[in-house]
Parts: structure tokens; C-alpha cells; sequence
């Protein structure tokens, strides 16, 4: 059985002097994990800008001006080919994301459908990002071959209205419930970075850690501090924060893949070290995130070799039922 943490006790757990954490949740990432073993995500950008939300730290967001091109859902043949490439490089599973505020039932809708199906059927794992989504519209993916679905909370319930005004967290809640409910796995995580306190930052661990089953994937992005968006000011967030972050995850949702997500271009190898060591077991590779760049997937892959980590292989046995 999973415990029920409370604040207090994760907050507990978020200050506790950092060399101790991290050796407390290495403990329980032995234990649940094979250490050394890291899921290796590809992200791809099917659907580019022009969103009508204004999540504060999105390059995305059409009422935000930044350099980010808009572009329309790309054509299936086109995501076919990126998916030849990221699983010759090495990658299990595949992310698509939409600038989508929710998905639509139109035709651009089932172009994503079969674009779910054609990764399938190369035997990579399929992950989608497209807002918010209905119970009926998870299950067609679902059907459709689709693995994951990555909806974040973003930040603490306290704090969400300061980042985003155009939905609020029972919407983003209630999306995780249909995703659940069509059975796929789930995805979900948050930023830092943006201002928040550690308080929101232990929020945001609480909500994600009562969910049952908990998420089987949980993003921690730092955030990139995109020029022309509300953001752009904000200080780079420190590395000793991310690894606490990445190791109070680790330590309140003990077999969730936790993933060092966005960031990492500011981040040294030893820094990455420390957050592998602290739990983290997934990264996304590849030279661009959705529109902002990551490391070269040759440096990643030399650090991997350095540090001792392998890349996981697609289609691990699903481990919801243990995450009840
Ligand atoms: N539009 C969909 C949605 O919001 O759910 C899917 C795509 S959205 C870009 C996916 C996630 O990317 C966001 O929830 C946020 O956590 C993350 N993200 C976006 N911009 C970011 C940034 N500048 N830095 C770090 N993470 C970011
Ligand atoms: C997640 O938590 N991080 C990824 C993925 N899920 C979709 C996205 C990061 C985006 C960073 C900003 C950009 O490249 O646009
Ligand atoms: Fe749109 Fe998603 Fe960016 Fe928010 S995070 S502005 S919903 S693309």
C-alpha cells in the first residue's frame, strides 16, 4: 500500500539537509527501480503555437509575443519519419504535443489518431500532450494505441490562478480522471522556477501523490525562461532545488518514473548527476523540446556512458496495479 502523506510531512521531507535527502531517496529508488536504468523520451511538436490559453510560462500562447512560429498539425507521413529517427537514436517512447487549449472531435483529431497508431506499430510507446480531453476522446486514443497522456498540474492548487487564468485545477484534475478512466497511464507534473514557494511546490507533490493509482510518469521541469512571455525575467532556478524537488518525488511517489524534463541545457553533468542519483529515471533526448532547444542527443548519450545509466526499453510491464 502507498501512503497517504500529508503537507507537513512532505514538507518535512523537502527540507531535510540536502545530502541526507538525497541518500534517503536513493533508498527508495533502489528499492523500487533498477538503478541505472533511465526511460529515454522523444518530444515532438505536432501542433505549434497560436494557443488561446495564457499559461504565464509558455512561448506558445498566441497572446504572448515571442519567436515561436505558429504552425498547423503537422501531416501524419512527416511524424511517421520523426518517429523512424528518435527510434534510431535510441528513444522507447514518443511524446506529441499540441498548442491545444482541448482537444476538438474534427478531422485534425483523427489525424492524431492515426498518427498514435502509426508510432504504435513501430514499437515505440506513444505519449500525447493535447489539453484537456474527455473521457470518450481518451478512450478513442486508447483504442488507438496511445500509452501515456501528459497533462500537468503545473504548480500547488493555491497558486494555479497566478500562472493561469483560462481554466483552473479542477479542469486539469478532472482531465487526469478521464485519462484514468480510459485506462491509459498517466502523466503529470509541474514546473519550477516560476516564482512559486516551497509551500507550492510541496502542493503540488501532495495532489499528485493522493492520486490513486499515482501518476506512473511525473515531469519536473525547470522552467525556460522564454523572452516575451510574463516569465522571461525569472532567475534560472537553482540546481540544488531541482534535486531537492526530484528526490521528495522520488521519495512520495516511490514507483513513478520521475522525469528531469525541461531545463537541463542549464544544467552541468554534475548537477544531472545528482538528480539521477536523487531519483530521477527519465529524460526527454533530442536537440529541441516543443519549441526551446535540450542537449544534443550525442551529449546525452556520453554522459549516460559516463555516469554508468542505460537507456530503458519500450512496453515495460505496466506497473499500475502496484501504484494503487
Ligand atoms: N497544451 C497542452 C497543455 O498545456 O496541457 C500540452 C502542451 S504544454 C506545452 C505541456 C507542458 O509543457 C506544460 O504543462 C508545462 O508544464 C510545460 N512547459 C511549457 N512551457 C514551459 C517552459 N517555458 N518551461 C518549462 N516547462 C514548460
Ligand atoms: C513536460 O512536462 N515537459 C515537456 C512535455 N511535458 C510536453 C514540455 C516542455 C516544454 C518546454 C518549453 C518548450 O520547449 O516549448
Ligand atoms: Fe497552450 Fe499548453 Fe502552452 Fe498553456 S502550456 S499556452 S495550454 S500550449
Amino acid at each position: 500500500m502507498i501512503k497517504d502523506w500529508t503537507k507537513e510531512e512532505i514538507l518535512d521531507v523537502y527540507n531535510t539537509p540536502l545530502l541526507e535527502l538525497i541518500a534517503k531517496a536513493a533508498e527508495v529508488h533502489k528499492t523500487h527501480h533498477k538503478t541505472g536504468e533511465v526511460q529515454v523520451s522523444s518530444l515532438l511538436s505536432i501542433k505549434t503555437g497560436g494557443c488561446p490559453e495564457d499559461c504565464a510560462y509558455c512561448p506558445q500562447a498566441a497572446r504572448y509575443n515571442t519567436e515561436v512560429k505558429v504552425h498547423k498539425l503537422m501531416d501524419v507521413a512527416e511524424v511517421s519519419a520523426c518517429a523512424d529517427n528518435a527510434k534510431a537514436g535510441g528513444a522507447s517512447r514518443m511524446c506529441l504535443g499540441a498548442a491545444w487549449r482541448e482537444v476538438r472531435d474534427n478531422r485534425d483529431f483523427e489525424k492524431v489518431l492515426d498518427m498514435v497508431k502509426t508510432i504504435n506499430s513501430k514499437g515505440l510507446e506513444v505519449c500525447a500532450t493535447l489539453g484537456m480531453v474527455t473521457e470518450d476522446q481518451a478512450k478513442r486514443l486508447a483504442e488507438a494505441g496511445l500509452y501515456a497522456y501528459n497533462h500537468n498540474l503545473d504548480t500547488s492548487e493555491e497558486n494555479y490562478n497566478n500562472i493561469i487564468t483560462t481554466r483552473n485545477y479542477d479542469d486539469r484534475l478532472n482531465t487526469l480522471k478521464n485519462v484514468r478512466k480510459a485506462g491509459l497511464t498517466v502523466c503529470s507534473g509541474g514546473i519550477i522556477g516560476m516564482g512559486e514557494s516551497v509551500n507550492d511546490r510541496v502542493g503540488m507533490l501532495y495532489t499528485l501523490s493522493l492520486l490513486r493509482p499515482q501518476p506512473e510518469s511525473v515531469p519536473i521541469n525547470a522552467l525556460v525562461a522564454v523572452e516575451g512571455t510574463p516569465m522571461e525575467e525569472q532567475p534560472p532556478v537553482p540546481i540544488w532545488d531541482m534535486v531537492r524537488m526530484i528526490a521528495t518525488a522520488r521519495i512520495v511517489l516511490p514507483k513513478t518514473a520521475v522525469r528531469l524534463s525541461a531545463g537541463r541545457l542549464s544544467m552541468s553533468m554534475e548537477g544531472q548527476a545528482l538528480c539521477f542519483l536523487a531519483g530521477a529515471n527519465s529524460i526527454f533526448a533530442g536537440d529541441k523540446l516543443l519549441t526551446t532547444p535540450n542537449p544534443e542527443y550525442n551529449q546525452d548519450m556520453e554522459m549516460f556512458n559516463i555516469l554508468g545509466l542505460t537507456p530503458k526499453k519500450a512496453f515495460a510491464d505496466k506497473l499500475k496495479e502496484e501504484l494503487v
